[in-house]
């Protein structure tokens, strides 16, 4: 089966986001995500410069030699740029192969692990007050799991919240500054989850996103304050290159710890899962450079009792979406998978097979993994240049944001 074209597809249906589409010589088609918040433009020209001109003409059915191809061949190798846009391409010929076969991409993997896939949903509040009533509302709604976020007295905007926006540039098209301060934080978040179990009960699971701020022994601080609160998870609690300081943390407290949205290899995981370091593995399809190495991931994860978690916040494209419901649904390690309802512009766009009930997903049936993309309607939403926030410390210093 020969790849006779590719395009790069860029459409803004409530944000930006990067398509690869694979055509070939059988027409059949098959899409993948390349999305990069923030930078979405230079992995559009790594594909269409770099990648697409030799691309063309090779076998669709050779995945995991032009993956290896794209990878070892570019000499430079990992990074944030170059496994999005390997990850458009690898998606896009798993969607190709799976259809190929007449079966769903879970099929194609080994099949089904269980029947449907726990999902958290985002709850936030400027105040305590509003982020209970928030996940109670969820609650409501059936979902059994919830990440709680909330504003921080003295702070004007804090990430998570909704006067924290993530993919608006401000009015001079520059990202948006947002302050931080630790001590505040640290005082505060403990108190959000003693009103959480204290007016909701344990029957919930509780997530936090720390989003990289903290140092590991603040982060160990966190983790023993939050204990009595039995939390399903401490997201991101330090900047996660330095993966040897969750050595610190671990010996601290017993709270489970999340790490990868941002790793786009597993060697940046290696050590932490290796060790045992984290729990919960998010690394996602997009960054990670596709279903290919996704596999390797979540194998070499499950055989260190680390469960997959993979990040699916917007800014993911239905594509990486639905491949990482497939191999969630694959997976014998899996453990949750975050769900943030896209936009209904984003899923006319993006029409797919997969289904969100009583808290739970499943990819569907489709051949494939279940997920296209309406080009003439992608064509109304131009790309607009959009910047994530950046952080500061209340004495200017620059943070993590
Ligand atoms: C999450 C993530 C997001 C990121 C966003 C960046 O846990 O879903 O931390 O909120 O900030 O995906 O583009
Ligand atoms: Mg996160």
């Amino acid at each position: 089966m020969k790849i006779t074209d590719v395009k790069i597809i860029v459409t803004a249906p409530g944000r930006n986001f990067v398509t690869v589409k694979i055509f070939t010589d059988q027409g059949l088609t098959g899409i993948g995500d390349a999305t990069l918040n923030g930078r979405e433009k230079a992995v559009v020209a790594y594909l269409e410069d770099h990648l697409v001109p030799i691309l063309i003409g090779r076998d669709a059915s050779r995945i995991e030699d032009i993956w290896q191809y794209f990878y070892k061949g570019a000499y430079w190798r990992r990074g944030p740029v170059t496994m999005a846009a390997i990850g458009g391409i690898d998606t896009a010929l798993w969607d190709i192969k799976a259809k190929a076969a007449g079966m769903p991409l879970y099929q194609l993997l080994g099949g089904a692990s269980r029947e449907k896939m726990l999902c958290y949903v985002h709850a936030q509040g400027g105040e305590i007050a509003e982020a209970v009533d928030n996940v109670a509302k969820w609650m409501d709604k059936g979902y059994r799991a919830v990440r709680a976020q909330v504003g921080i007295p003295g702070l004007p905007a804090v990430y998570g919240t909704d006067n924290s926006t993530t993919n608006t540039a401000d009015r001079n098209n520059l990202p948006q500054e947002e302050t931080w301060s630790t001590a505040k934080y640290m005082r505060h978040v403990p108190m959000l989850f003693e009103a959480l179990r204290d007016q909701l009960g344990f029957d919930v699971e509780l997530l936090h996103d720390v989003h990289h701020r903290l140092t590991p022994i603040e982060a160990a601080r966190l983790g023993k304050d939050l204990e009595p609160y039995r939390l399903f998870w401490l997201e991101d609690a330090v900047a996660a290159e330095h993966q040897e300081g969750f050595r610190l943390i671990r010996n601290h407290t017993t709270t489970p710890l999340a790490v990868g949205e941002v790793f786009n290899t597993i060697w940046d995981a290696r050590l932490l899962i290796e060790e045992q370091l984290i729990d919960y593995i998010r690394m996602t399809t997009v960054h990670a450079g596709g279903v290919t190495p996704m596999r390797r991931i979540m194998d070499l994860a499950g055989i260190h009792n680390v469960r997959t978690a993979c990040h699916g916040a917007m800014d993911m494209s239905p594509a990486c979406f639905a491949a990482n419901l497939h191999l969630g649904l694959w997976a014998p390690n899996f453990g949750i998978q975050e769900y943030s309802p896209y936009l209904p512009e984003t899923l006319a766009v993006f029409p797919g097979a997969w289904t969100v009930a009583d808290g739970h997903l499943h990819p569907g049936d489709a051949p494939g993994h279940g997920v296209d993309i309406d080009e003439t309607l992608a064509a109304k939403y131009p790309y607009e240049r959009s910047y994530l926030p950046v952080n500061r410390l209340e004495d200017g210093t620059l943070w993590h944001w």
